[in-house]
């Protein structure tokens, strides 16, 4: 995923790259990721200067490439029709919320999905019930309304909210799974659950002893 604060400087390539219909498809998804973020960045500000407490590490956005969209459509037997895809392919936009904390985690989540404008398509606890391989990361499609001179469109953005130590793992694992070419040897899976179990319990740790910083400041 991208810095967000690069904006959407990345559309001044799809205009070159791609024809004007694709270009337009993508750009509804761009604009998605700018509303997103503004929220995102709207909360995290509000948190720092209101409630002292910045719950928001970093934020990385990526637009899926067409390439990723079609071979996703092909994998999923979905035709390739921008009907087709807008409406089986919800990972076209993607916004990755890295929290301090797992407290951090569900408050952030909230605090957005509770909005007018959001609606919540579907949501994936993996912090409750990490994946077999030891994942762990909120997940939510949500639909956001972009604004277009035509009128509004409601867009699917694929949410993911994890913690610093979430992230450091799912990081190294995807590596790990590309480098092995997704066949990664069974003593390595082992290690990488542990390893994941382990980042779970530091983050309850550091959940243990953020309360009771709290605690001893009052
Ligand atoms: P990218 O480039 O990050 O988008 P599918 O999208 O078809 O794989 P599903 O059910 O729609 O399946 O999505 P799922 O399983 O909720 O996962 C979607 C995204 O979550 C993945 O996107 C990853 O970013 C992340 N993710 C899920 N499982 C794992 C995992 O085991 N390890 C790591 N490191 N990340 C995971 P993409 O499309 O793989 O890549």
């Amino acid at each position: 995923m991208e810095d967000p604060h690069e904006g959407l400087a990345g559309l001044d390539g799809l205009a070159e790259m791609f024809p004007r219909d694709l270009r337009r498809f993508l750009m509804v998804y761009e604009f998605a990721i700018a509303e997103v973020t503004t929220k995102v960045e709207i909360l995290r500000s509000e948190y720092t200067h209101l409630h002292d407490h910045n719950p928001i590490e970093h934020v990385a956005t990526r637009l899926k490439d067409p390439q990723g969209i079609v071979a996703k459509a092909q994998r999923r037997g979905c035709g390739l029709g921008y009907e087709e895809i807008r409406e089986h392919i919800r990972d076209i936009a993607g916004v990755r919320v890295i929290c301090s904390f797992v407290s951090d985690v569900y408050t952030i989540f909230d605090a957005l999905c509770d909005q007018a404008d959001i609606n919540v398509v579907e949501v994936e606890d993996y912090i409750a019930t990490p994946k077999a391989n030891g994942y762990q990361s909120l997940h939510a499609i949500i639909e956001v309304p972009v604004f277009l001179s035509g009128g509004a469109e409601a867009v699917c953005v694929e949410m993911q909210f994890r913690t610093i130590a979430m992230d450091f793992w799912a990081t190294l694992e995807h590596k790990i799974y590309y480098k092995f070419d997704r066949q990664v040897p069974d003593e390595l899976l082992g290690e990488l659950k542990e390893a994941a179990e382990i980042a779970a319990r530091l983050d309850q740790r550091m959940e243990r002893l953020n309360q009771e910083m709290i605690a001893l400041r009052r």
